[in-house]
């Protein structure tokens, strides 16, 4: 069942960070063969049936990404994130994503606990309010799912 989508459902901010535009172009052992644009469909199908409107974004700065999280601060009700690299590295993301009121959800395509030592260290995961890591793009579409049920129980 397809639930209605009107200009006042949920909207939920889909973040990507840094070389996800290459997805589905090289290491399809660790990503996968979609494409980003692959998995923006998958979001927008899965958001549909769960009547949330989205907007889904890449970028390859880390300005950028925050500035994205700020405008998610002001407009969104929830936060799906894979931040990429920058979850390993930057304290901007997580002191921006640490200042939004709402549930966030960080993704991993890949099980980044199944790597190399520097994917161990996660700035984001200590203010996310979960994380989906290691399911492929299905993580991204039960990320939706998950943000449905907590906006819905509210
Ligand atoms: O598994 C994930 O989703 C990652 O966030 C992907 C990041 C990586 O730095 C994280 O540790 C885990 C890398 C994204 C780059 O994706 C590429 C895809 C195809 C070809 C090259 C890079």
């Amino acid at each position: 069942m397809t639930i209605s989508v009107s200009p006042s459902s949920p909207l939920v901010f889909i973040l990507n960070g840094p070389n996800l535009d290459l997805l589905g172009q090289r290491q399809p052992e660790l990503y996968g063969r979609a494409t980003l644009q692959e998995v923006q469909e998958l979001c927008e199908r899965t958001a549909a049936e769960l009547g949330l409107r989205i907007d889904f974004r890449q970028t390859n700065s880390e300005g950028t990404l925050v500035d994205h999280i700020h405008e998610a601060r002001l407009h969104a009700q929830a936060i799906i994130i894979n931040p990429a690299a920058y979850s390993h590295t930057s304290i901007a993301v997580h002191d921006a994503l640490h200042a939004c009121e709402m549930p966030v959800y960080e993704v991993h395509i890949s099980n980044t606990w199944k790597r190399d030592t520097f994917r161990h260290t996660d700035y984001v995961a200590i203010v996310a309010t979960g994380q989906l890591n290691g399911l492929g793009i299905n993580g991204y579409a039960l990320a939706l799912r998950q943000v449905a049920a907590v906006l819905q129980s509210r």
